[in-house]
C-alpha cells in the first residue's frame, strides 16, 4: 500500500515541524494551517502550501472542524496530522474526518472516546485484570454509592471526573466528615467544566511516580511498547522534565510495564501511537491511570532510545501498513532527557510573550532541539507557551544530565523571560540528580527556596 501523497497538519509550533519533517523524509507533500496572526510562523515557511483558517482565537482557527476540513479539501490533500492538543483527541472530529474522505492520523473515534471517558477506560482495564487503584468499578452512580466503596478501601480517597483528566477536576476526601460534600462539589466543577459531572473513585495513593509507556498498533491485533517515559517532574500537572529509562527502573521493572502497556492496548483494539499512563507508588506498584490517545510532547526521548520515528509510524499505520517492527527489534540504548523550555517566568510561572530579539540554540554530540522558535519572531500570548523542546541523549543518566547542563548554557533567548534557569536549577538539584523524586517534587523545590507554607499551599494537590 502507498503513503499519502499530500498531509495537511492540523496544528502550529514545534509538533507541525515535527510532521512536515517527517513528511519531507516520506516524499509526502504538507500543507499548513495557520490563524491571522501566524503568517510569519515557521510551520507556515516550511510546508509546501499555508492556508489561513481564521483569527488568533483558536476557538476560531486551530478548532475550527469546518475550516480545517474546506482547507483540507482545497488544497487535495488526502490524510489529516492533528499534532497534540487542538482536535487531536476529539472523537468527532476524527469521524467528520473519514466523513470528508480523508484519513485521520491517529486512534480510531472509539479509541478516542474510551481514552476520553476515564471511568470507563479503567474499567475495561480492570476487567482484563490490569491493575487499577482500589476503588469503583466504572462511573459513580450516587454518593451512596460512594459511600459504600470509601467504607471498603479506605481514607484518603481522591475522586476523579470521568471526562476529566490531566488533573483537571480531581478532590482528595481525608474523612468521612468531608465525603459528602467533596462528592457534590466534585460533581459540580465537572458539570461545569466538562459538561458532565460523572466521577469515578480511587484510594489516594501519596508519594507516587508519573511512568507512562510509549504504544504502537495497528488495529489488526498487533501492539508494540517502545519502553517508558517518567514524567514525574511536573507543575499543576504541566510536565516540565521528561526522561527514559525511569530511574526507578530495573529491567524487570521496564519488562514488566512494558507488557501490562501492550495488554491495556490490546483490551481497547488501539490503532496507531498512544500512550498508557501509570502512577507507580513507593513500592514500585504499577497502576492504570490513562490512555492519551495522541503523539505526545515527550515522544522525542523514546525516538531517541529505540531509533524509531514515531510519526512515520503513525503515518504508516493510517496509511493501512503493519508495524515496521516487532517488540524483539526495540532495544533501547542509552538514557534521554527533555526540558520543555517555555516561554515563562521561571519563578511565578507567568506567560512571557513577546519578540525574540537573540536565539541561539545548543548543539554538539547528543543534542535535538525540537522548536518553531526563530530570531526576531513574536511569541504569540495566544497559544501555549511552549518554545523549544531540549531533547539529550547520552549513555548513562549521569552523562545525560551532564550534556543536558552543558546545552542549558550553551542556549540563548532573549527578548523573552524562559524556563531555562528553572532547568538548570533542576539538574542540579541533589534529588533529582539521584532519581529519588515524586510528584511534587517542583513544590518542595519551591518551598525550600521561599522558606515558607505559602507555594505548597497554594499547589493543586493541596487543594484537591
Ligand atoms: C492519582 C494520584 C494519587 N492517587 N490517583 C493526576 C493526573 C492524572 N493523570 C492522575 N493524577 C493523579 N492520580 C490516585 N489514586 C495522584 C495524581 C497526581 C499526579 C499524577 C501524575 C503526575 C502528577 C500528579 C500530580 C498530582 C497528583
Amino acid at each position: 500500500m502507498s503513503l499519502f501523497k499530500k498531509i495537511l497538519i492540523a496544528n502550529r509550533g514545534e509538533i507541525a515541524i515535527r510532521v512536515i519533517r517527517a513528511c519531507k523524509e516520506l516524499g509526502i507533500r504538507t500543507v499548513a494551517v495557520f490563524s491571522d496572526i501566524e503568517r510569519e510562523a515557521l510551520h507556515v515557511q516550511y510546508a509546501d502550501e499555508a492556508i489561513c483558517i481564521g483569527p488568533a482565537n483558536s476557538t476560531l482557527s486551530y478548532l475550527n472542524i469546518p475550516a480545517i476540513l474546506s482547507a483540507a479539501d482545497v488544497t487535495d490533500s488526502e490524510a489529516i496530522h492533528p499534532g497534540y492538543g487542538f482536535l487531536s483527541e476529539n472523537p468527532n472530529f476524527a469521524e467528520a474526518c473519514a466523513t470528508s474522505n480523508i484519513t485521520f492520523i491517529g486512534p480510531t473515534a472509539e479509541n478516542i472516546r474510551i481514552g476520553g471517558d476515564k471511568a470507563k477506560a479503567r474499567q475495561v482495564m480492570k476487567r482484563r485484570g490490569i491493575p487499577v487503584v482500589p476503588g469503583s468499578d466504572g462511573p459513580l452512580g450516587s454518593e451512596e454509592a460512594a459511600v459504600k466503596i470509601v467504607k471498603k478501601i479506605g481514607f484518603p480517597v481522591l475522586f476523579k471526573a470521568s471526562a476529566g483528566g490531566g488533573g483537571k477536576g480531581m478532590r482528595v476526601v481525608r474523612e468521612e466528615e468531608e465525603l459528602q460534600q467533596a462528592f457534590n462539589m466534585a460533581q459540580r466543577e465537572a458539570l461545569a467544566a466538562f459538561g458532565n459531572g460523572e466521577l469515578y473513585v480511587e484510594k489516594y495513593l501519596p508519594s507516587i511516580r508519573h511512568v507512562e509507556v510509549q504504544i504502537i498498533a495497528d488495529g489488526k491485533g498487533n501492539a508494540i511498547h517502545l519502553g517508558e517515559r517518567d514524567c514525574s517532574i511536573q507543575r499543576r500537572h504541566q510536565k516540565l522534565v521528561e526522561e527514559s529509562p525511569s530511574p526507578i527502573a530495573t529491567e524487570k521493572f521496564r519488562k514488566q510495564i512494558g507488557e501490562l502497556a501492550v495488554r491495556a492496548a490490546k483490551a481497547m483494539k488501539y490503532k496507531n501511537a498512544g500512550t498508557i499512563e501509570f502512577i507507580v507508588d513507593q513500592d514500585q506498584n504499577v497502576y492504570f491511570m490513562e490512555v492519551n490517545t495522541r503523539v505526545q510532547v515527550e515522544h522525542p526521548i523514546t525516538e531517541e532510545l529505540t531509533g524509531v520515528d514515531i510519526i512515520k509510524e503513525q503515518i504508516k499505520i493510517a496509511a493501512g501498513m503493519p508495524l515496521s517492527y516487532r517488540q524483539n527489534q526495540i532495544k533501547p540504548r542509552g538514557h534521554s532527557i527533555e526540558c520543555r523550555i517555555n516561554a515563562e517566568d521561571p519563578e511565578k510561572f507567568m506567560p512571557s510573550p513577546g519578540k525574540i530579539t537573540f536565539l541561539h540554540a545548543p548543539g554538539g554530540p547528543g543534542v535535538r532541539v525540537d522548536s518553531a522558535a526563530y530570531n526576531g519572531w513574536s511569541v504569540p500570548p495566544n497559544y501555549d507557551s511552549l518554545i523549544a523542546k531540549l531533547i539529550v541523549k547520552a549513555d548513562t543518566r549521569a552523562e545525560a544530565i551532564a550534556r543536558m547542563k552543558r546545552a542549558l548554557d550553551e542556549y540563548r533567548i532573549e527578548g523573552i523571560k524562559t524556563t531555562i534557569p528553572l532547568h538548570k536549577k533542576i539538574m542540579n538539584d541533589p534529588d533529582f540528580v539521584k532519581g529519588t523524586f515524586f510528584t511534587d517534587f517542583i513544590e518542595k523545590m519551591g518551598q525550600a527556596k521561599s522558606g515558607n507554607g505559602a507555594a505548597r499551599s497554594a499547589s493543586p494537590d493541596e487543594k484537591t
